[in-house]
């Protein structure tokens, strides 16, 4: 049975769950679910998503929602490249690095940095620099703690889940002249968003696609 991972190729949340997908090399579906469209989500995502986020993935009848259940599940489910370290401290970090970004860089690069100054240009409103000045801070220090401990990988000498969470969230950072500045403070990182964003799983998940 082929799984179907539900939601838009915009959200930072369903391009993780598709890079673990492509990367294990799993054949899937995915159906386009826009929870930020007027009137909302279809009724029936609900179901597969009690909180209304994205994104939501079915294979038979097990269903999943949160991308940590998801990209779990589909590393254990599925045969292909490991994306979690075998040995417990290795899965550790992994797991420490996941909710690392998940909880310290996810809400001010993509927000408080992408977002604002996105939104800033199309409704022709100045940003608040205070508010992206204080975003920067809190990625500054999120960027040196991931760099402090990543070799060619942010988990070491292979690539694992903890690469597949800060690739789209760096991707959309680097869309701004913050983030690129604060990448470019972090040679190593440099480096390795050199490497990540050179993966055929990036190109395929690129977003947006011009
Ligand atoms: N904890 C969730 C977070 C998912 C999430 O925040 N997804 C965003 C899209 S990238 C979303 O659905 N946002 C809708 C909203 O905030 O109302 C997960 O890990 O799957």
């Amino acid at each position: 049975m082929k799984p179907i991972l539900y939601g838009a190729a915009y959200s930072v949340y369903v391009r993780i769950a598709r890079l673990a997908l492509i990367e294990k090399a799993v054949d899937h579906e995915r159906v386009e679910i826009d929870i930020f469209a007027d009137g909302g989500p279809p009724a029936d995502y609900l179901s597969r998503h009690p909180f209304a986020r994205l994104p939501a993935f079915q294979h038979g009848d097990v269903a999943v929602y949160e991308t940590g259940a998801i990209t779990r599940y589909v590393e254990e489910a599925f045969p292909g490249p490991r994306l979690m370290p075998e040995d417990p401290a290795r899965r550790a970090r992994v797991n420490q690095l996941v909710s690392v970004l998940d909880n310290y860089l996810y809400r001010p690069l993509v927000w408080d940095i992408h977002v604002a100054r996105d939104a800033a240009v199309k409704s022709g409103n100045a940003a608040d620099e205070t508010a992206i000045a204080a975003a920067v801070a809190k990625v500054r220090h999120c960027l040196g703690v991931l760099e402090s401990g990543a070799g060619d990988w942010l988990a070491g000498d292979a690539l694992t889940l903890a690469d597949l969470y800060a690739a789209p969230m760096i991707a959309y950072g680097v869309m701004t002249d913050e983030g690129r500045a604060l990448l470019q403070e972090r040679p190593r990182l440099a480096a390795w968003w050199q490497r990540m964003s050179a993966r055929p799983s990036l190109a395929a998940t690129r977003y947006p696609t011009d």
